[in-house]
């Protein structure tokens, strides 16, 4: 059996993925159709050939962009619906899914019609054998504390169905302990924590997502390579980071997939895990990734395993659903 169809056929999981991110082209224009909003593309072609990025920002400005089309409860249904079938289809069987409330409230459109297109598409896949999923209430790190305090409060209904909370968008500038005060609540709420950090921002945001937030992952962390006390750090209380490599090349934090430190972050024993992050901008869902580990980086079988088995170690499964899996 060839390594790509023994990762193909193992139980995986999805530890890094931004429903918004999964906005495929094809659904974009279909939305924007039935909306009638205006994009600055007028074929599936144009859209895929706009996705070419030189930074995180450039990236977001138009993941913002395709989030516009989203307006009422069956899109946001349809969103789900996609990705979980897409990722059903790769072998996935868990799925910690982040999406971005201000993404949508900023436009008008609040809880009460995605929570209900997203909860609906969730029961759905769980009804059709389907991944299980939790979700991930991110902020968007450019806007202000007191807007992410906002967001949680305007939350609070739908609490039971939120696993916990995530930090993203632009990362340089926007430093963690700008959100200690909404980390410490959504703690209080009894949710748990991840945020983007060393992604494009230095390796002292991952110390500051750790010291101050108090994440229980870290999504990327890739530059904590840069920090060889940070790397014990890491290595020591086994702090998972959810990498995602193609996310990486796409947006230049590495020129080259053949320079994707993840197979010399696993030689140091850093809990990696292998995540698709924004599928449709970045060229591929999960197995996807997998492959360009494959084919660029000459991924061993062992490793594979380990990050495979790492993605259900590193979930917020409960111990006894992890057992299952490990
Ligand atoms: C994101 Cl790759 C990435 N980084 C930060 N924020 C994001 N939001 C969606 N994708
Ligand atoms: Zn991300």
């Amino acid at each position: 059996m060839s390594l790509m169809s023994l990762i193909a056929a193992l139980p995986k999981t999805e530890l890094h993925l931004h429903i918004e991110g999964s906005l495929e082209p094809e659904l974009m224009m279909a939305l924007a159709t039935k909306h009638n909003v205006s994009l600055p593309y007028t074929t599936v072609e144009e859209v895929a050939a706009a996705y070419q990025f030189d930074s995180l920002q450039s990236f977001l400005d138009l993941y913002y962009l395709g989030a516009s089309v989203l307006r009422d409860e069956e899109d946001f249904y349809c969103l789900m619906r996609d990705y979980l079938q897409r990722s059903h289809a790769q072998g996935v069987v868990h799925c910690e899914i982040m999406f971005d409330p201000q993404t949508h409230t900023e436009r008008g459109i609040g809880y009460d019609v995605f929570m209900p297109g997203f909860c609906r598409a969730i029961e759905e896949a769980k009804q059709n054998g389907g991944p299980s999923v939790l979700l991930i209430l991110s902020f968007l790190r450019h806007l202000t504390e007191q807007e992410a305090i906002q967001t949680l409060q305007d939350a609070k209904p739908y609490l039971d169905r939120i696993t916990a909370v995530g930090l993203d968008s632009s990362e340089k500038g926007n430093p963690p302990e700008k959100f200690a005060r909404v980390f410490e609540q959504a703690g209080q709420h009894g949710l748990l924590k991840v945020a983007h950090a060393g992604e494009e921002g230095p390796a002292s945001y991952i110390w500051s997502a750790l010291n101050t937030l108090q994440v229980d992952r870290i999504d990327h962390g890739v530059r904590c390579l840069e920090d060889p006390e940070l790397v014990e750090h890491l290595v020591q209380h086994q702090i998972p980071l959810t990498v995602c490599p193609l996310s990486n090349v796409k947006l230049c934090v590495y020129e080259k997939m053949e320079q994707h430190p993840l197979r010399d972050m696993l030689a140091k024993g850093l809990n990696v895990t292998v995540n698709a992050d924004d599928p449709s901008y970045f060229g591929g869902y999960l197995l996807e990734n997998y492959q360009a580990l494959v084919t660029s980086l000459a991924l061993t079988r062992e490793e594979a395993l380990t990050l495979i088995r790492n993605g259900f170690r590193a979930s917020f499964l409960a111990p006894e659903q992890k057992q299952y899996w490990l």
